[in-house]
């Protein structure tokens, strides 16, 4: 199995600013975990990390043929990129979306995913350990499968 990770605009500056929203752990430490567990299943996984939208599109639609499963935090493209929405949309991989904070205790802009509605399911609020939940998930469809 293979699995890409994507990270949007800003993420690449977790742990550096705002530890009280989005914690101290910085976007390679998230990374590394992320590899370690997927090592210890056979995993191979993918990390992207773009603060433009067409580089998020880009990567989706080269990748997509190579890869069983997505998992996501695009940042603030979460509640406006109709444009990232649909290149998730056209895969056929289920895809995890992510979000480090709990955006439904936030600004009201922040209570609505465009990409929710496409998406197989998703995390918030749990912190950088979405990502390694995201991650079982995935091991655990497989060991079902
Ligand atoms: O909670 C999340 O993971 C978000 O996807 C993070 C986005 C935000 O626009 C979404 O509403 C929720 C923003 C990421 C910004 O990341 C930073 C990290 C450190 C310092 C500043 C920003």
């Amino acid at each position: 199995m293979r699995i890409l990770v994507i990270n949007g605009p800003n993420l690449n500056s977790l742990g550096t600013r705002e530890p009280h929203i989005y914690g101290a752990t910085t976007l390679a430490d998230i990374e590394q975990a992320l590899i370690t567990r997927a090592a210890a299943h056979s995993i191979a996984i993918d990390f992207v990390q773009s603060n433009h939208e067409g580089v998020i599109i880009d990567t989706i639609q080269q990748m997509h043929p190579v890869i069983h499963g997505i998992i996501i935090n695009p940042g603030a493209f979460t509640h406006y990129s109709y444009a990232i929405r649909d290149a998730l949309s056209a895969v056929s991989v289920p895809v995890i979306e992510v979000h480090i904070s709990n955006v439904y205790k936030r600004e009201p802009f922040r209570h609505h995913s465009v990409i929710a509605g496409i998406a197989t399911g998703q995390i918030a609020g749990l912190g950088w350990h979405g990502y390694l939940y995201a991650l079982d998930w995935f091991i655990d469809a497989a060991a079902s499968a």
